[in-house]
């Protein structure tokens, strides 16, 4: 191969003609699974890479702010989390996060592609790493049939998924929002990954509106990740208890040091949105 040929380029329909580019050592992994292609690269600059249907999912180099907002601002403001559910999310990264708080009594990952959890435990230790936890069940299906059985059950439930093309376009749909909404207690949080505010306007006030009728509180956390198109994606936070922009606590300083991009500061400014986004994303 040359060297011209030793670039992955991500083109989706949501970047609007813009395409990035990661240039390449190798590519480790190259599998058709029962539901999507999943590629794994050995990169020159972002270290590994996981990539689903030709759409980046994470990067050695970047994955951190993603996976820490995810957990650390959802564990700082539920005023007595015990119960988690992560759907999808089979690299682990969220797990990563959730497994360093011991009072979590029970950690449950549905994952509908068990090929993506095996191939991050060989590939992506860096991420895979919280699977021995005793805490953790994992349970390959569909995330919406699991949580049908679950009634009430999870004080969190987040939904670390692809974009809303293939697997996960029913994962931002209003019957899906309304089975996460009966698996959760009554406090419960869900959060969910919602796209850019440059580029997917349009789907993040679709999951608003969705939302919106079933939840007491639906805000919008942004967050910086430089290999996500614009350099951005977010987080929607769907509470039937509190509302999630303001911390409550310092969290544990053994967690907090563990941490890159987390602090009761940058929880704060993440649900700050440009007044452009603030426009469109009515939050309650
Ligand atoms: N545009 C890609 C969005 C991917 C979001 N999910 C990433 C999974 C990382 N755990």
């Amino acid at each position: 191969m040359t060297e011209e040929q030793q670039w992955f380029r991500e083109k989706t329909p949501f970047e609007g003609g813009r395409s990035l580019g990661i240039k390449y050592k190798s590519k480790l992994v190259e599998k058709q699974s029962k539901f999507q292609k999943i590629e794994i690269y050995d990169t020159v600059s972002v270290g590994r890479m996981l990539v689903l249907d030709d759409v980046i999912q994470l990067t050695e180099a970047d994955e951190f702010p993603y996976h820490e907002m995810f957990v650390h601002p959802a564990m700082n403001v539920h005023p007595d989390p015990k119960a988690v559910l992560v759907v999808g999310g089979g690299d682990g990264g969220v797990l990563r996060e959730l497994i360093k708080y011991k009072g979590l009594e029970r950690i449950d990952i549905c994952e509908i592609d068990g090929d993506v959890i095996e191939l991050s435990k060989q590939y992506l230790p860096f991420t895979a790493c919280g699977y021995g936890d005793p805490r953790v069940k994992v349970y390959v299906e569909d995330g919406a049939d699991f949580m049908r059985r679950m009634k009430k059950s999870y004080d969190l439930i987040l939904v670390d998924s692809s974009d809303p093309i293939g697997p996960a376009e029913v994962l931002f749909k209003s019957e899906f929002f309304q089975t996460v909404k009966n698996a959760l207690k009554p406090k419960g949080v869900l959060l969910t990954q919602c796209e850019s505010i440059f580029l997917h306007l349009h789907i993040i006030e679709g999951v608003v509106k969705a939302t919106a009728e079933m939840f007491k509180h639906v805000q919008y956390m942004n967050i910086l990740v430089p290999t996500y198109p614009s350099g951005m994606i977010g987080l929607m936070v769907c509470s039937k208890g509190p509302q999630y922009h303001k911390p409550r606590v310092e969290i544990p300083a053994e967690i907090q040091e563990t941490l890159k991009y987390y602090t009761p500061e940058a929880h704060k400014a993440a649900f700050v949105l440009p007044r452009f986004a603030a426009q469109r994303i009515t939050c309650q």
